[in-house]
This record gives C-alpha cells, sequence and structure tokens, in this order.
C-alpha cells in the first residue's frame, strides 16, 4: 500500500511514499515516491477533470492535505505539460479560460512555468529531447487555444526574435526546439526557417521590430554564415538596435565572442533563459 506520511494514510498501491510540494509549482502536483511504483506525479484534477499517475486514486486525505498546504486552487495545466499530454492541455486550457483564468494568466501562470520546468528538467539531464519535443507539443495545443484571445486582452510579448538557420544549412530540429523554447518563455518568434541569408536576418531586423536575432547552425563549414551574418547587421547599421544569440552543435562560447555574438547557448532550455536575460526580465 502506497501511503503518505503527512496524511498518514493510503492513497494507492505501491510502497511506502512521500509527498513533496516542488518549489516550482505548489499548487497542483504531489510526487508520490512508491518503492513498488516508479516515482509517481498525482495531479490533482480541477471541476473532477483529470488523471492520476500509476493508478493512485485520489482520495478525500490527499484533498484534504492539500488544503493544508493551502492549494484550494488546482491547476492541472502545468503538470500536464511535463507529462506532455497534449489532450489533457487541450481539455484544461479549453476548460478553463475564460471561467477560471483569463488568457495572461493562463500564459504566465501555467503554460509560461510549465515549460519553463521542462527546460530545468532537461538541464539536469532528467528530461531528454523527445520528452522536450513532447512537451513542446503539449505546450503548442495550449497556446494555439489562448493565441486568439491573448490578442483581444493585447497581451505584450516579452520580447521579439528573429530565429533561422543560417545560409547553407538545412538543419532545423534544434532550431525549433529553441523556437519553442523561447516561445514558451513568452516571446514572440518570428521564424526565418533554414538556409538564411544573412540579408533576410537584416530586413527582420529592419521590418520586425526585433530585440534578438537567433543564430542557428549544425555544420563547420555554415558557422562562416554567422559572421557573415552579424558583418552584414554591422553593414546595415541595424547591429545595436538588436541582441545576437548564437548555437547549434559545433558552436561554442569561444567563437561567439570570437565573432562578436552577444550571447551562445548550447541548449533549448538555456536559449530561453539567455533570451530573458538579454531582455532584462531573468
Ligand atoms: C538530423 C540531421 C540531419 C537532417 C536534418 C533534418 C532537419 N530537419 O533538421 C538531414 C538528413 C537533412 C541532414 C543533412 C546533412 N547533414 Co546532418 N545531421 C543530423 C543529426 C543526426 C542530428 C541533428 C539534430 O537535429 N540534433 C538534435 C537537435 C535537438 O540538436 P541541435 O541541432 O544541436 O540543437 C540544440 C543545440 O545545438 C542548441 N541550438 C541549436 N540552434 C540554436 C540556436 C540558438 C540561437 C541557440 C541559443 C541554441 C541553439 O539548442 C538545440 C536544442 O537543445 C546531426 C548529428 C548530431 N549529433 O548533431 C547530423 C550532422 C549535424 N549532419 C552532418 C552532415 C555532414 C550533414 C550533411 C552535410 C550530410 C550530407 N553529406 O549530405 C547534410 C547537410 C545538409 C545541409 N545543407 O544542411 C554532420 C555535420 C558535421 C560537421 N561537423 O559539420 C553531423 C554532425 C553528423 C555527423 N556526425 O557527421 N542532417
Amino acid at each position: 500500500m502506497c501511503t503518505v506520511p503527512a496524511l498518514g494514510g493510503p492513497i494507492g498501491t505501491g510502497g511506502p511514499a512521500s509527498v513533496s510540494r516542488p518549489a516550482w509549482y505548489g499548487r497542483a502536483v504531489v510526487t508520490a515516491t512508491c518503492s513498488l511504483a516508479r516515482s509517481t506525479r498525482v495531479v490533482l484534477p480541477a471541476q473532477g477533470r483529470g488523471r492520476l499517475g500509476n493508478g493512485l486514486q485520489q482520495t478525500s486525505a490527499l484533498s484534504s492535505y492539500l488544503r493544508t498546504l493551502g492549494l484550494d486552487q488546482w491547476e492541472p495545466i502545468h503538470p500536464s505539460i511535463l507529462e506532455g499530454d497534449r489532450d489533457l492541455v487541450t481539455e484544461h486550457v479549453a476548460a478553463s479560460l475564460g471561467e477560471a483564468m483569463s488568457a495572461s494568466e493562463m500564459l504566465y501562470e501555467a503554460l509560461i512555468p510549465g515549460m519553463a520546468e521542462v527546460g530545468r528538467l532537461f538541464e539536469i539531464n532528467e528530461y531528454y529531447v523527445p520528452e522536450m519535443l513532447i512537451a513542446a507539443r503539449a505546450m503548442k495545443a495550449g497556446l494555439a487555444i489562448i493565441r486568439p484571445k491573448l490578442v483581444e486582452e493585447d497581451v505584450e510579448p516579452v520580447g521579439r526574435i528573429a530565429l533561422g538557420t543560417v545560409k547553407g544549412d538545412l538543419h532545423d530540429i534544434g532550431k525549433n526546439l529553441v523556437g519553442i523554447m523561447i516561445e514558451g518563455a513568452g516571446f514572440d518568434v518570428v521564424d526565418l526557417g533554414v538556409d538564411v541569408a544573412p540579408q533576410q536576418f537584416v530586413e527582420a531586423v529592419q521590418e520586425k521590430n526585433v530585440h534578438l536575432v537567433g543564430l542557428s547552425a549544425l555544420l563547420t563549414t555554415t558557422m562562416p554564415s554567422m559572421r557573415d551574418t552579424i558583418d552584414a547587421l554591422i553593414e546595415a547599421g541595424v547591429r545595436d538596435k538588436v541582441k545576437i544569440l548564437i548555437g547549434g552543435a559545433p558552436v561554442t562560447q569561444k567563437y561567439a565572442d570570437e565573432i562578436g555574438a552577444d550571447g551562445y547557448s548550447r541548449d533549448a532550455a538555456g536559449a530561453a533563459t539567455l533570451a530573458k536575460r538579454m531582455m532584462g526580465v531573468a
């Protein structure tokens, strides 16, 4: 039997359990670590919806315990992102939007913290690229629902970034992940695609009112295109209008320094943190 010490009672089958209230988001998630079951996230449903992991059952004891923590409003969206459950995210976002939460609350209190936690788990090697992609897909499903409402509510993005894979390079998986994580951090992402010529970056800066430019390169042979892009921005007189972030498997901090980029990150989670830092919001 999986007992929760703080509750003094069973919550399902398994072994001894512990309940923690994660610092990153205390309202909805309790982790019960059972000796027979693997570490299980217990997602408390709002308005009777949702589901519990590994066959654990929500009990009145568990509910009372959460109330003693002041968790009177349970928000299942965030853990649904962590689980990468696109259907559950869609269901909860649709159910809560308007009634329980505004679109901006949904964005800043549920979706963005969810993705930030995904980034943290990636950084400590608890999540890998597949989990990050699945979580990102779930996040995108939620974003698609709230996007029209955000426009209505006139929510200002943290900033705008023009992101592209540099000229000669067709790799876009990492670039797309970076875009999703940065969008998840509250940015407006102008995705310029792959094989993006320096002049296209220049035009994006001139026409799209971007604060940041993100350059991705996966080939050693296309890394010089990063330098060419920065040179083109200088030549066009717009270099100082933006901060430039670079990344991609062969890229290093040393290379970033060498070509005069403002920042480098080796992964998408770090890219989101870097972008926020560049905007002075992290
Ligand atoms: C998938 C893949 C392809 C796919 C690309 C599909 C696509 N839609 O992207 C295809 C088959 C098309 C392909 C083609 C080629 N590929 Co390729 N490819 C790969 C492979 C296996 C995986 C790359 C990947 O997606 N990684 C996963 C993502 C998540 O990681 P990532 O891209 O590094 O991105 C992360 C970070 O780098 C960072 N990041 C990325 N961009 C940015 C941007 C910013 C701003 C920031 C802050 C951070 C950041 O965050 C990301 C997420 O965490 C790599 C091998 C490898 N291990 O990298 C080879 C690899 C990159 N390819 C290679 C080669 C040689 C080629 C080809 C030249 C092969 C050929 N002879 O035709 C062509 C080149 C085509 C072209 N012109 O671009 C070599 C490059 C060698 C080198 N040192 O230059 C590699 C390393 C394979 C190898 N070991 O030889 N490839």
